[in-house]
C-alpha cells in the first residue's frame, strides 16, 4: 500500500505534465473533508442522487428487478459514508428482501464507520465490508450462484478517464455472470455555471481537499511541500463535459521528498493535475459500454435532472 503510494506519487511528479492520483485524497482527513463537500450548497451531486434514493426507491427496486424470495448480494464499490445506500437498504429491509450488503472502499476508516452506523440504524442488515482498490477487489468478485448487484454511485466513475472507465467496465463485465446488474450513478453534462462552483466552493473546502494530498505526502513520504504556495484552480470544459482540478505553484520552488530521495522543481504557474470529474449522457455512457456485455436497461433521474442512476444488465 505505502509502496504503491510512493511509486504513484513519484511517477506523477516526474511526468512532464505533473499529476497526482485523486484516489489518494481519501485519508482520514480527506474522508472528513469529502463529507463536508457533500454537505456544501454548491455540491449538487449528492443531494440529487439522494433525492433518487429517497423518493424513488420503489422504482429503483423494480428497475433492478429485485425479487423478494431470491437471495441477492449488493456489492458497493467506493461506499464512502453510505448515506444514499442506506435509503435503499432500509426500503429492502422493511419489505423483508433477502440479501447481504458488501461495501468495498479504499478507506479502512470509512468502512469501520459505515459498519458501525449500519449495525446501529439497520441491525437486521447483514454487512461484510472489504477494504481495497476497486480494480483489485473486483477480481475477487467470483461468480456465485445468486445474483450480484453492483452499486457504483456518486459519479465515482467520473474520476476515471474514458480509456480507464472502459477498462474498468471490461473488468467489471469479466467478473459478472449473465443476469447480474449494475447500478451506476453519474453526474449529467450541464452548464459550466452549475458544474464549476461544485469544484470551487465559496468556503474553500474543495481547495483544502486538494491541498490535503500534499499534506499527506509531507506526512507519509517525509516531504516538504509548502501548501500555502499552491493555489486551487478547477476548470470545466462544457463541450467535453469534463471538470479538472489543478493546484498551481505560485512561485519557482523545489520540493524534496525524502523517502524517494528526490527533489522536484516547480516553476511559477506550473500546474499539478489533481482530479478528473467526467460528466455523462447516454451517448458517452454507451461509448464506454461498447465492447462489453453490459447494456443499459433503465435510467432514473432526480427531479431537477442533474444526476442519473443507470441500471445496466449483463
Ligand atoms: C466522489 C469522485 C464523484 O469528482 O465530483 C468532489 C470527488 N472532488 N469534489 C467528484 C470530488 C472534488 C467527486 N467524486
Amino acid at each position: 500500500m505505502n509502496l504503491d503510494f510512493q511509486k504513484d506519487i513519484d511517477f506523477g511528479l516526474s511526468a512532464s505534465k505533473k499529476t497526482l492520483p485523486s484516489k489518494y485524497f481519501y485519508d482520514e482527513i480527506g474522508d472528513a473533508l469529502f463529507v463536508e463537500i457533500m454537505n456544501m450548497p454548491e455540491y449538487y451531486l449528492t443531494n440529487a442522487e439522494f433525492d433518487i434514493f429517497k423518493n424513488q426507491n420503489q422504482e429503483l427496486i423494480k428497475a433492478l428487478k429485485l425479487e423478494k424470495n431470491n437471495f441477492f448480494e449488493l456489492v458497493e464499490l467506493g461506499a464512502g459514508d453510505g448515506t444514499k445506500t442506506k435509503q435503499l437498504l432500509k426500503a429492502l429491509d422493511d419489505q423483508n428482501y433477502n440479501f447481504k450488503y458488501d461495501p468495498i472502499d479504499i478507506s479502512e476508516n470509512a468502512l469501520i464507520q459505515l459498519k458501525a452506523s449500519i449495525n446501529k440504524e439497520l441491525p437486521t442488515v447483514q454487512i461484510h465490508p472489504k477494504q481495497g482498490d476497486y480494480f483489485n477487489v473486483l477480481s475477487g468478485l467470483k461468480a456465485s450462484s445468486h445474483p450480484i448487484i453492483v452499486l457504483f454511485l456518486g459519479s465515482n466513475i467520473g474520476n476515471l478517464t474514458d480509456a480507464r472507465a472502459k477498462d474498468f467496465i471490461q473488468k467489471l463485465d469479466d467478473n459478472l455472470k449473465i443476469g447480474d446488474r449494475v447500478l451506476l450513478g453519474v453526474d449529467l453534462i450541464k452548464p459550466k455555471s452549475v458544474v464549476l462552483p461544485a469544484y470551487n466552493d465559496a468556503q474553500g473546502i474543495t481547495k483544502r481537499f486538494n491541498l490535503n494530498l500534499l499534506t499527506r505526502i509531507n506526512k507519509e513520504l517525509d516531504a516538504d511541500f509548502d501548501v500555502d504556495t499552491f493555489e486551487h484552480k478547477p476548470e470545466y470544459d462544457e463541450e467535453e463535459g469534463i471538470a479538472r482540478s489543478f493546484l498551481v505553484s505560485t512561485k519557482d520552488q523545489n520540493v524534496s521528498i525524502k523517502s524517494l530521495n528526490k527533489t522536484f522543481t516547480f516553476k511559477k504557474g506550473e500546474k499539478i493535475h489533481m482530479e478528473t470529474s467526467r460528466k455523462y449522457n447516454d451517448l458517452i455512457l454507451n461509448g464506454i459500454l461498447e465492447g462489453s456485455s453490459l447494456k443499459i436497461n433503465d435510467r432514473l433521474t432526480d427531479s431537477q435532472h442533474l444526476f442519473a442512476d443507470y441500471i445496466l444488465e449483463k
